[in-house]
């Protein structure tokens, strides 16, 4: 980890955030008309989640918003994102708008700008209505209509209130994973289906983007993509080639599109053997390429990846047509979730979106990690390694600012632990410890570090 010291200062105005996802924390998962997902298929089906969890009581959020806004006012967050669950909105992927699925986010804003604190909403974190799977989910174009509908009336009710939009969140796993490798819901399996998905997604966000603005939002308006620095292990052609592949289908087959309104030549090439890309139609990388305020980066990890010797493919890759390809751990410790240390990934992510894609407002809307807790001699919740992990990643962030990214804010993963999809309750991300028997909030010691960080405005 990067050595840095002093007192590091932050812009005034600066958005510290924490984040959450609907399914991961709401519960209530039948609740004033909403209907299921294909999260709660897929957590009802054995095998699919660590120890057979499922979302549906979760940390009981839909009940206890009121108690979590206090928390999060405790903190001091100048910004909080959650997400909005379509099936909370049109029941069954319909066409009807359920009024009261959209009260309780009317209520959630209110409270939140009662704190002072800024709402930040996203519209897909994965929770697609299974009706709209049944029918073919991401791989039919129809689900991109839908969600501009969708989001439409979520802007007609939001519109004025909500600070930041994203459309989707992190559309690569919901393609690559739920449609690709099957470790996510839907659960199904296939390259094909995934760069499909992979499209549709891209249009339903250009088709969010202008439905927002259609409705006149007040906010701004961005989407948030998992991305990372692509390293190549050794200076090699055949590494640096691995890297180029692996950077074109995580990260500019995503940011072309929305920012450049073209995909990137060497991955539809790359790509060719599997699929002509027929599914693109004229006239969607100009949906697609509808400006947006701002972009929001989730970040986690680097990788770092070689070309894999001959005779050793890896058939379960989640990157079509990169069976090739290795993926190696930075070395250094781990997270809880087996991921790599190092946030020097995120500040390059930062300095090559800027170079990259131009000079606009960036907000890194999820960072963080996930440690198991103890209960310290004074009867504290200790995490130590989430607050080395989070310090070194905002040093990474004001090193990034200092060079002059237009950075505009940070938002923790998570505000409280939560469901972590197919890890289920097994993994911690949250600054706020929750007891999943009586659902009792703690904040952590991380989360008091935070506090004191953002009433600074500064880290040490
Ligand atoms: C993100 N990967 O998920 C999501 O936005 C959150 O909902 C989630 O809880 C958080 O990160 C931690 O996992 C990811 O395999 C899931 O590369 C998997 C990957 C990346 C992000």
């Amino acid at each position: 980890m990067q050595a840095t010291t002093g007192r590091l200062a932050f812009p005034s105005n600066f958005w510290w955030g924490a984040a959450t996802a609907a399914y991961q924390i709401e519960g209530s998962v039948d609740a004033d008309g909403r209907t299921p997902s294909i999260w709660d298929t897929f957590s009802a089906q054995p095998g699919r989640i660590d120890n057979g969890d499922t979302g549906a009581t979760s940390t009981g959020h839909y009940l206890r918003y009121r108690e979590d806004v206090k928390l999060m006012a405790e903190l001091g967050l100048s910004a909080y994102r959650f997400s909005i669950a379509w099936p909370r909105i049109r029941p069954a992927g319909g066409t009807g708008v359920n009024e009261a699925g959209l009260d309780f986010y009317d209520r959630l804003v209110d409270e939140l700008l009662a704190t002072g604190v800024r709402p930040v909403a996203t519209l897909y974190h994965w929770d697609l209505p299974q009706e709209l799977e049944d029918a073919g989910g991401w791989t039919n174009r129809e689900t991109a209509l839908r969600f501009g509908d969708y989001a439409a009336a979520v802007a007609a009710r939001l519109g004025d209130r909500v600070a930041l939009w994203n459309t989707l969140n992190e559309p690569w796993c919901s393609a690559f994973l739920g449609y690709g490798t099957g470790g996510h819901a839907p659960g199904r399996r296939g390259h094909v289906g995934a760069l499909t998905a992979t499209h549709h997604l891209l249009l339903a966000h250009g088709l969010g983007v202008a439905a927002l603005r259609g409705a006149g939002v007040a906010g701004q308006v961005s989407v948030a993509l998992n991305c990372g620095a692509v390293r190549p292990l050794t200076p090699s052609p055949e590494d640096a080639d691995a890297a180029r592949r692996i950077d074109g289908l995580l990260n500019r087959i995503f940011f072309d599109p929305i920012l450049r309104g073209e995909y990137p030549a060497d991955t539809i090439e790359d790509t060719r053997e599997l699929t002509d890309w027929h599914f693109v139609r004229p006239g969607d990388l100009a949906a697609i390429s509808a400006p947006v305020d701002a972009i929001c980066v989730n970040y986690y990890q680097p990788d770092l990846v070689s070309a894999a010797p001959a005779g050793q493919l890896d058939h379960g890759t989640p990157y079509p047509t990169a069976q090739a390809v290795q993926f190696h751990p930075t070395p250094g410790p781990v997270t809880h979730m087996g991921w790599s240390i190092d946030p020097t990934g995120l500040r390059d992510l930062l300095l090559r979106v800027r170079r990259d894609y131009g000079d606009r407002p960036i907000y890194v809307t999820e960072n963080g990690a996930a440690y198991d807790d103890r209960v310290g001699p004074d009867g504290g919740i200790e995490d130590p390694e989430r607050i080395a992990y989070l310090r070194a990643h905002l040093a990474a962030v004001h090193e990034a600012i200092a060079a002059g990214v237009d950075l505009r804010g940070y938002f923790v993963w998570s505000l409280l632990d939560n469901f972590e999809w197919a890890f289920g309750f097994s993994r911690r991300f949250g600054l706020i410890r929750v007891d999943y028997g009586t659902l009792e909030r703690t904040i952590k010691a991380s989360g008091r570090w935070y506090s004191e960080a953002i009433s600074r405005n500064a880290i040490d």
